[in-house]
């Protein structure tokens, strides 16, 4: 077991069933012109988790951790997006409409992908969703039990809304999530500190809140885990 000092106790996992996920980071909520700045929301709040979870995501991958990201958007005829999530908003802001990255929230544009600074690697799993949380409507639940994944790690935006339904969603089906508060973010800094009080208050009611720093002290060194080359292995 591994163990991470957190909020409210220490968090313990299994680094063989626990995976990185990586919520939303994407152009339409992350950069100027995308949906989040439709919303009349202040992006810039978001560019400040760009660096810790970049950090985050390389050592996941230096030592082979598995690494899931997650996309809201929907397919380009809006069919999987009900009515009550389509109105809202000034109508030629809405989703579907076209922004300065192409349809705003529809699979296939370019505001709709991943950041640059975050782009999936190949083999690396991508959840398309059409909802907030990351289990409706997606096979994520399926993807974690082929995976052997029982432990959450969980990273992106927003923090009050596609980290909280997601971390609720998961908590509801039995995952253990650590949510790191700086690789989380949100347009609003009062819902930053109450979104993340809200997960670990109540004996942890959702699941554990710690730094990133915690997080990657507690991991192995990328050569403790690293396959050992052929002249390594010993005769
Ligand atoms: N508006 C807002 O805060 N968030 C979203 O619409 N989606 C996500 O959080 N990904």
């Amino acid at each position: 077991m591994t163990t991470v000092p957190a909020d409210p106790y220490p968090y313990d996992f299994d680094l063989a069933s626990t995976a990185l996920l990586i919520i939303d980071m994407q152009r339409d909520f992350v950069e100027p012109g995308g949906f989040g700045e439709t919303l009349g929301n202040d992006v810039s709040h978001l560019q400040a988790v760009i660096p810790p979870l970049a950090a985050v995501l390389a050592r996941a991958r230096a030592i082979g951790m598995p690494v899931i990201h997650t996309r809201e958007g929907h397919v380009p005829d809006l069919s999987d997006c009900p009515p009550a999530k389509l109105n809202r908003g000034e109508p030629s802001l809405r989703i579907g409409a076209p922004g300065p990255k192409g349809r705003i929230l529809v699979r296939g544009e370019y505001g709709h992908d991943i950041i640059d600074d975050l782009a999936p690697l190949p083999g690396e799993l991508v959840v398309d969703k059409p909802g907030k949380g990351s289990f409706h409507g997606t096979n994520l639940g399926v993807e974690l039990a082929d995976l052997g994944v029982t432990s959450l790690v969980v990273t992106g935006v927003t923090t009050e809304v596609c980290v909280h339904t997601t971390v609720r969603e998961a908590n509801d089906r039995g995952y253990e999530c650590l949510v790191l508060s700086d690789c989380v973010g949100s347009y609003f800094p009062e819902f930053q500190r109450v979104g993340l009080q809200m997960i670990s208050a109540q004996g942890g009611i959702f699941g554990w809140v710690a730094p990133s720093s915690a997080f990657l002290a507690a991991l192995p060194s990328p050569v403790d885990t690293a396959v050992p080359s052929p002249q390594e292995v010993p005769s």
